[in-house]
């Protein structure tokens, strides 16, 4: 029929639309990379995409609190209770096995060992992080002192010590490989302190600017919120009523941004293959760590994780990846899971149909605490780092790595680079210098979309796991409600 057409085309001409806009922004990018563009002109040049990140990121503070309040408050307690039991059992499982995968990875390629061929940072005075304080600031973000506090403080303390950017002093042992000259070496350093910088700023939301929101915060205070308003009965309804039309006004805004999406993401790329390092500069270990990095993300993204769903469902998983592809894409161009969480929600409930009591519980919770892919990255990232110091880690040491690299996932917030910050408390959990974070800054860039996407995708299955789960509890429920609809 003429209206099944024009949903076919909609979602599968959209998909292409997206891919396009992929591959054009790889072909832009690498025709623009013999310009040597500076880093100003490329922020120029990818404005269209910062304003797409922008857009996201505006949607994600009302959508958190309207999705969860409504999305708990519309359930009793007993199934939201069940519901959510299920969805942090899978997440916990999911994660765990993912920093398995990581460290099987790691421990085969061994990306760490051998001579340090690659150019390195020995970097001075840079306080080390201590594990308790970045702990601190991860419990001190669930409970914030005001909600404005609660949107958008997050990390000053952990990512201030990391790195000193203006007053970091670091010299540059580079290898005679690179026969590096006088003038080349300083405007390395200065390229790479930038890059270090721009990290700081998208990362640490520092006191002026505001764009760094605490998902993990609002997640806390939005169940909280829902909990107690979905056991208001008639009082609440007004309440309930008016985070459900937010809700809606939200998903109606995403519908028209969606539109620019594609062209938003090619931009992101484009940009970021135009500043990317020259590859051959990498060096040996860093390019090996990479790929440890992708196997382990491909395997539990591709594998696992849809052969998980499909032994749960029995429905085929690789058609539900299917209808996720713009969450996908739109993951890897934005390296944000919370910046991609809008286009999720719809990806799930528009191609999916997922039940939308279900997304509006698991998504929002799931993209901010749910990080497989930031799991295995911060494990494989750890143990790489101890193999650079040719320290061999005991099963004491790995087990360590598994536990708080699984916490430091679930405390990472949704923005970008988040997991080079969380990454502070597994290094410190095993002794490892924190400093030695600059050995991966150069290709976290490059990871941190691949983990995201991961991320997504662990969110997007995870949904359609807990649906499946809770279809009994939804069916019981829908009946209640008819039946209450009846007697009225
Ligand atoms: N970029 C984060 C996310 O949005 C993941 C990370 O930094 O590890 O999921």
């Amino acid at each position: 029929s003429k209206h099944s057409l024009k949903a076919f085309l909609r979602r599968n001409l959209f998909v292409l639309f997206t891919v396009a806009s992929v591959a054009l922004g790889v072909i832009l990018g690498f025709a623009l990379r013999p310009y040597n563009l500076s880093l100003r002109e490329i922020k120029h040049f990818a404005f269209p995409g910062e304003l797409l990140m922008r857009m996201l990121k505006m949607l994600v503070l009302p959508l958190i609190v309207s999705s969860l309040v409504t999305g708990i408050s519309s359930l009793d307690s007993r199934t939201s209770g069940k519901m959510g039991m299920r969805a942090v059992f899978y997440y916990l499982a999911t994660t765990l096995i993912a920093v398995f995968i990581g460290i099987v990875i790691v421990m085969i390629i061994r990306p760490g060992k051998g001579n340090r061929d690659s150019p390195l940072l020995k970097s001075e005075n840079i306080e080390p992080v201590q594990a308790t304080d970045a702990f601190l600031d991860l419990i001190r973000n669930m409970f914030p002192p005001n909600l404005v506090e609660a949107c958008f403080k997050q990390y000053k303390t952990v990512y201030k010590k990391i790195v000193h950017t203006r007053n970091m002093t670091m010299t540059l042992n580079l290898t005679d490989s690179l026969n590096v000259t006088e003038s080349n070496l300083t405007m390395k350093v200065s390229k790479l302190l930038h890059t270090i910088q721009e990290t700081v700023e998208e990362t640490v939301p520092v006191s002026g600017s505001s764009d760094g929101v605490n998902a993990l915060g609002l997640v806390v205070f939005s169940v909280l919120f829902g909990l107690v308003i979905g056991n208001m009965k008639q009082q609440g309804q007004a309440l309930r009523d008016f985070f459900d039309c937010l809700n809606e006004a939200i998903m109606r805004l995403v519908a028209i941004i969606i539109w620019y999406a594609p062209v938003g993401i090619m931009f992101l790329i484009a940009g970021k293959i135009v500043e990317m390092k020259d590859l051959a500069e990498v060096g040996g270990q860093l390019g090996m760590y990479t790929v440890s990095v992708i196997v382990g993300l491909l395997i539990h993204g591709l594998f696992v994780l849809p052969l998980l769903y499909f032994l749960v469902t029995r429905k085929n998983p690789y058609s539900f990846i299917g209808g996720l592809l713009q969450a996908l894409i739109t993951a890897l161009g934005t390296s944000s899971s919370s910046a991609t969480l809008p286009i999720t929600f719809r990806c799930l409930e528009e191609n999916n149909h997922v039940d939308k009591r279900v997304t509006r519980f698991v998504l929002p919770v799931g993209a901010t605490i749910n990080m497989d892919g930031t799991a295995l990255y911060e494990a494989v990232a750890a143990i790489f780092i101890a193999q650079v110091n040719n320290l061999d880690l005991n099963f004491g040491q790995i087990l360590t790595i598994s536990i708080t690299a699984t916490a430091a996932s679930v405390g990472a917030a949704g923005i970008p680079q988040a997991g080079l910050v969380t990454m502070v408390i597994v290094l410190t959990s095993v002794g490892l210098p924190t400093e030695d974070i600059t050995l991966i800054i150069a290709v976290d860039w490059f990871l941190d979309r691949l983990r995201t996407t991961t991320n997504v995708l662990g969110d997007s299955l995870g949904a359609g796991i807990v649906e499946h789960l809770s279809r009994s509890e939804l069916q019981n429920r829908d009946a209640e409600v008819r039946n209450s609809v009846i007697e009225e």
